[in-house]
């Protein structure tokens, strides 16, 4: 039976659909970048609201910024907005459960102005956003990349947004203009400040566009700082073939995660908000820079650690990679020695307890999250998860050895895009080519990976870590058989 609304009485027969009516749901909150990683943790929070009564106003409308997305718009046309949240515990019990918190979808670059007007409607209280590390047009020193070509052509022309500062920016023009008050700016990416970020580059956008809103956005928007977290591989065929195994039910595009979820907000909106902390898991703090430091440095980087060195190796899964004991060793190693000595103290945390259950989700056997998905945009990933620890060992005296390391693995992944069994790797790298060809001079120039600015940023600079690396990629191009790599640590 196809997923969609006029099925829900018969397909909550056989799977758990929660009791609640959504044609009584308001449309409070619009989230643009509806992938997996939302799909299973703000709009799951948001679930269990709504299915324990109240809080009707808080429903999602769904945003593709994408051409790309418009594969999703045709799945959400044809089921409603409907999905299936299919839990897995490491033990290996499954719960399912069909989400119905989205009121609607929309494809941005065939409904601009629907859009815009969809941020703009008053009933929007929040705009939050999962565009990926690479989504915030940032230089690799933090600063707004003014010169991109998207983004002078929204400069030229305010009425035809392609990136999330062109919609956000139309869209709280209104809200100005109408004087009323503005929705709040939730980003949800994995950044460190990402609030603070996204306030950061929205003005420096609105400064160059019109000084008149830059003030009014500065003084009146919200941008909560958060820390996000509940591992969600990508979906893949199995999981609908599971569905239909199991309750006869065609979903095509489910999301499977893990049973963790954590989400830590700063108490900070301009236009209200939901008891988003009813829900396990979801809690309000003052400052949550430690929260996310601590994430971003250990669960990020750790993912990334485990999945340059497990692709290399021919692995496939971040799960499988918890089986090789060298790579247990290899992260512990990096968490203890170089990412842990640079964390604040974490309130109510203890960071052992936290490293060792990171090693439970990892190792997740039903989880499957692949080695390719940590990889992809590992250009935008890294200057988040790795490079600030590298920078921030460098000025205290730390140790730097296994980041390093790591980075001359990278180097010699993106020159080579093969693993040790001769197989080509599956990059998703946006500065794949740029990679592969500063890469692939490494032999007449050992620097020459790190010379990419976009991603390495003044690091270049400083010559203790440029030594250390010209003396670590050329050991590492002399014997690069990881097994043989990994006995270092
Ligand atoms: C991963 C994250 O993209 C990545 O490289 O580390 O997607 C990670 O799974 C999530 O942040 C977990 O909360």
């Amino acid at each position: 039976m196809q997923l969609n609304q006029k099925n829900l009485p018969a397909v909550s027969r056989s799977i758990k659909v929660p009791a609640y009516d959504r044609n009584e749901i308001k449309t409070g909150i619009v989230h643009v970048g509806v992938g997996g990683f939302h799909r299973a943790h703000q709009a799951v929070v948001v679930q269990q609201l709504l299915a324990a009564g109240g809080h009707k106003e808080w429903g999602i409308c769904g945003i593709g910024l994408r051409e790309g997305d418009s594969k999703i718009a045709d799945i959400f046309a044809r089921q409603d907005c409907l999905y299936t949240l299919i839990t897995r515990y490491p033990t290996g019990e499954v719960e399912s459960e069909v989400m119905q918190q989205m009121t609607d979808f929309l494809l941005a670059p065939d409904n601009k102005q629907a859009v815009v007007d969809r941020m703009a409607n008053p009933e929007t209280k929040i705009v939050s956003l999962t565009i990926t590390e690479g989504g915030y047009n940032l230089t690799a020193d933090g600063e707004f990349d003014l010169r991109h070509p998207d983004i002078q052509h929204e400069l030229k022309h305010p009425n035809d947004p392609k990136t999330i500062y062109g919609y956000l920016s139309a869209a709280l023009r209104k809200r100005k203009d109408k004087q009323q008050t503005p929705f709040t700016v939730m980003s949800c990416d994995n950044i460190q400040h990402n609030g603070d970020v996204t306030r950061k580059m929205l003005l420096s956008f609105l400064s160059a566009q019109d000084e008149g809103l830059a003030a009014w956005v500065g003084e009146e928007v919200a941008f909560p700082n958060s820390m996000v977290d509940r591992i969600t591989p990508v979906t893949t065929a199995a999981e609908m073939d599971y569905l239909k195994d199991q309750f006869d039910l065609e979903d095509e595009w489910p999301v499977t995660c893990e049973p963790f979820l954590q989400w830590i907000i700063e108490d900070n909106f301009s236009n209200g908000r939901p008891d988003f902390d009813k829900v396990d898991g979801v809690q309000f703090v003052t400052d949550v820079t430690p929260y996310e430091k601590m994430k971003i440095r250990l669960l990020n980087a750790g993912h990334s650690v485990l999945g340059i060195c497990g692709a290399l190796m021919g692995i496939q899964t971040i799960n499988a990679c918890m089986e090789n004991e060298q790579l247990r060793t290899v992260l512990r190693k990096f968490w203890d020695e170089e990412a842990t000595p640079i964390l604040d103290k974490v309130e109510g945390i203890d960071l052992e307890a936290y490293k060792d259950s990171l090693q439970v989700r990892f190792a997740n056997p039903n989880i499957r999250d692949k080695v390719s998905r940590i990889c992809s945009e590992s250009s935008a990933k890294l200057p988040k998860f790795l490079l600030p620890t590298i920078e921030e060992n460098l000025s205290k005296g730390g140790s730097i050895d296994m980041a390093t390391w790591l980075i001359a693995a990278w180097c010699y992944y993106s020159d080579k895009q093969i693993d040790q069994n001769g197989q080509s790797l599956e990059i998703i790298d946006a500065m794949q080519e740029q990679l592969h060809r500063a890469a692939q001079n490494t032999t007449a120039d050992a620097l020459s990976f790190l010379r990419v600015r976009e991603v390495f940023g003044s690091l270049i600079d400083n010559e203790t870590f440029t030594s250390l690396y010209a003396t670590t990629v050329r050991r590492y191009y002399e014997a690069p058989l990881m097994s043989v790599q990994l006995q270092r640590w």
